[in-house]
């Protein structure tokens, strides 16, 4: 029987399936189920459905690994994969049901702290929507990334469980024994299904430790961090650091690592490949540097234990092995204290100081030294040594690697340096959470477009249909109400949705201004008092998590909730603008706000962002872009013409030279600019101070006069006057409508499904 028979099949029975599913858990039919059990039931047919997929196969597999893998909730998109989503809304329907209520009970697994763990789930998407044969592998944490609650203007944090009894999770039998410095454990894997868009299927590894102990957690997110074997899995990183934190992660690196090394040899062996030809059937795409440790970890194995010598098993994984780098922050890039890594994983240390050596021997300047004279291991300088391909995730970004931070290596090995730009599944970002604009779309231009997204430039054809135009509008402003209905419930806070909806949704970094913004807010708000209102009323709405431990990042929470409270409640200001900062921002959340965004703000300091892809979300539901030329909006820009995005900021290059001379001075800025100098000290005014706490609020402010290493000042004037008209131009309905339409048409480009099939064309070479 032909596959595609077979699946016709499977999704003409989903009624009766689905009945039977519902009569075997519960007893009863489906109208006479709750939500929950509804929930239930569909999690275990669709699993099933899934499990009944091809799974894709071919002589050489991607393995993509990834401490982060933050894939949101799985219903509604396996059931799009399947092409079964109508149909079961329709069943559901028929039975006095709702898919969407069905949607809100299934936890969300926030396995990732931001975009790079989201882009690790739109790859796996765009994987097995390609057909290609390529896994994940990662940890399967039982509590995610932190679930933020405020609290007198404060973000306080609370672990974040997701996993149930029935859950996307499948337990397998595959297990081993992981041996640290001081410890040994026994890891064992789970699955979880991955389909593609009517395509075959690949899977999510995810390693664990049977001897997890939830009950560890006592308040908050503290724990006991010593006990490895109790800890291990228990937590998702969230990018802070102490000691004790430090070394479990690196103590989870290495599970992970030592995990996917005995998976992949595993697999070979299984499939009867002599371990000499790995290259030619594995590709290992090491996600940031957090998995480098495989590279070490495949070396000792091969030689020790399948006879390899020094330099074959070197030769190999290097031909293996590719990296992908996601940040030119230097506090982001990981550089491991030797003895850490001696206490840790001894076992490791003997090849790292071969690699080392191996370059020592080679290459004099200490920039491309793995292990530095403060004994430091530089995990990226591995990847870059010792794998075959190093990838930036947006053009400019992979041009400051090339020409200014990675220099050094790309002198060396110019070859193995390519760029690649992000992108985002659509299933999730446009079909899932767009339903409006999805069957709009189809309608017009046809369904070539969800199997290949450059097929939205049809709409150009329509870019001076008044019709189509208008239906745009139509869609936007119901996405606007669907989210201010949900605001509502949640916050408790009413907003009107014929304002502006002005939206920044990404992690709390001082990179990405979240502290601009503000600013900028802080300088309408004064304008409104002293009378001088917008025409149409402003809706700033953001979504951020700080790390715990990031207190400049949580002033900027503190500032930004004061605000609110500030803005919300003066009856003289409130009727023109309204400042909502959602709680827990999350995947469902970013679902709900990117399709009822007017203006996305992306305005990190030029060179900061290595891509974004909150961006391209935005953009492909017909939001502006207001931005800096950093990461993909450099990209956006090119495609969209500058007619279509609001640009402003000093550039890249300007943003390195400040640097190279230390000459950026935010004081200046301060005394020259009579809105800054306003803005920046309202911060500490007797209004702010009522509301909020003097510690927190002087610290910001002091930061940003006499600190400011993110050059908030630098931009400041010229993004209010961009943003002044950009708020203008909204009111030019026909105008702003023809960039919506163009934003949309021109997305295509942003699919992951291209920026996989770019990895598999260049780097894995899979089929
Ligand atoms: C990590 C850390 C850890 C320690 C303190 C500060 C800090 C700041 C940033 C990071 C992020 C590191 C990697 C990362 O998440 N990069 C993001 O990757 C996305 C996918 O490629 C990309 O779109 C974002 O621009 C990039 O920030």
């Amino acid at each position: 029987m032909s596959e595609n028979l077979e699946k016709t099949m499977l999704t003409q029975n989903v009624e009766e399936q689905l009945k039977k599913q519902v009569q075997e858990d519960h007893g009863k039919a489906i109208a006479d189920c709750t939500d929950a059990e509804l929930y239930l039931s569909l999690l275990k047919l669709t699993k099933e459905m899934i499990g009944a997929s091809t799974v894709n196969a071919g002589e050489k597999k991607v393995y993509y690994i990834s401490m982060e893998f933050l894939i949101g909730k799985l219903l509604s998109n396996n059931l799009i994969n399947l092409g079964i989503y109508d149909k079961v809304a329709q069943i559901l329907k028929d039975n006095g049901k709702e898919l969407s209520a069905l949607e809100e009970i299934e936890p969300e697994p926030s396995l990732g702290n931001g975009g790079l763990g989201r882009l690790a789930a739109c790859f796996l998407d765009s994987i097995a929507t390609l057909g290609l044969p390529g896994d994940g592998i990662g940890l399967n944490y039982h509590f995610g990334l932190f679930k933020q609650v405020f609290k007198r203007h404060a973000q306080t944090e609370e672990k974040n469980d997701w996993i149930q009894d029935t859950s996307w999770l499948t337990k397998t039998d595959v297990t081993y024994e992981i041996p640290f410095g001081d410890c040994k454990v026994i890891s064992r894997m789970y699955d979880i299904d991955v389909v593609g868009y009517e395509n075959g299927s690949n899977k999510l590894h995810l390693f664990d430790v049977e001897t997890v102990d939830e009950s560890l957690v006592k308040s908050g997110i503290t724990f006991d961090k010593t006990d490895i074997a109790k800890n291990l899995t228990l937590f998702l990183y969230p990018d802070d650091s102490d000691e004790a934190g430090n070394l479990l992660r690196i103590y989870q690196e290495y599970f992970m690592c030592a995990n996917a090394a005995r998976l992949i040899l595993q697999e070979m062996k299984e499939k009867k490949y002599d371990l000499h030809d790995l290259p030619a059937h594995a590709a290992i795409q090491i996600n940031d540097t957090h998995p480098t440790m495989v590279i070490p970890e495949l070396i000792r194995i091969l030689k020790e234990e399948k006879n390899f010598s020094m330099d074959e098993a070197i030769a190999v994984v290097s031909k293996t092995c590719a990296y992908t780098n996601h940040t030119i922050l230097a506090e982001a890039l990981e550089k491991w204290p030797l003895s850490y890594l001696e206490k840790v994983v001894p076992q490791l240390i003997p090849y790292i100081k071969e690699l080392h050596k191996r370059v020592a021997a080679k290459y004099t300047d200490p920039k491309v030294q793995i292990i530095d004279d403060q004994d430091r291991v530089h995990m990226a300088h591995i990847d870059i040594h010792y794998g075959y391909s190093i990838n930036g995730v947006a053009a400019i970004h992979t041009e400051i690697l090339k020409n200014s931070e990675l220099n050094a290596f790309y002198k060396i090995y110019p070859e193995k340096f390519n760029n690649k730009t992000n992108g985002i599944t659509f299933r999730r970002w446009l079909v899932s959470c767009n339903h409006e604009l999805t069957a709009f779309l189809r309608n017009k231009i046809g369904d070539d477009f969800l199997k290949d997204a450059d097929a939205l430039e049809k709409l150009l054809g329509f870019e001076n249909d008044a019709e189509v135009l208008d239906e745009l509008d139509r869609i936007k402003m119901a996405k606007k109400r669907q989210l201010c209905a949900y605001i509502e419930a949640k916050e408790g806070v009413r907003l009107d949705p014929s304002s502006i909806f002005i939206i920044q949704s990404k992690r709390l970094h001082e990179y990405k201004r979240q502290q601009m913004n503000a600013l900028y807010i802080i300088h309408k708000y004064l304008e409104i008092k002293r009378g001088k209102t917008p025409v149409r009323p402003l809706t700033f709405l953001f979504g951020a998590k700080a790390a715990p431990a990031y207190i400049i990042a949580q002033d900027i929470i503190h500032l930004l909730l004061c605000m609110q409270e500030i803005i919300n409640n003066d009856p003289e200001v409130s009727p023109y603008m309204k400042l909502v900062f959602v709680e827990n921002y999350n995947v469902a959340y970013a679902e709900k706000m990117i399709p009822a965004c007017d203006i996305s703000e992306q305005i990190s300091l030029a060179s900061k962002e290595a891509s974004g892809t909150g961006n391209m979300k935005f953009m492909l539901n017909g939001a502006v872009t207001l931005g800096t030329a950093d990461g993909a909006n450099v990209e956006i820009a090119q495609l969209v013409g500058p007619e279509n995005i609001f640009e402003f900021g000093v550039s890249s290059d300007e943003v390195i030279e400040h640097y190279a001379k230390a000459d950026y001075v935010s004081r200046d800025y301060y005394r020259k600019s009579p809105a800054i100098r306003e803005a920046v000290d309202f911060i500490i005014s007797a209004q702010l101070l009522k509301v909020g706490d003097r510690v927190r609020l002087t610290r910001l402010r002091n930061e940003l006069m006499n600190k400011d290493w993110f050059m908030t000042l630098i931009d400041f004037d010229e993004y209010t006057e961009v943003k002044d008209r950009m708020i203008a131009t909204y009111e030019d309905r026909a105008r702003w409508k023809k960039m919506m339409l163009v934003n949309i048409a021109k997305a295509g480009f942003f699919s992951s499904d291209r920026t996989i099939a770019e990895y598999n064309r260049d780097i894995w070479k899979l089929c």
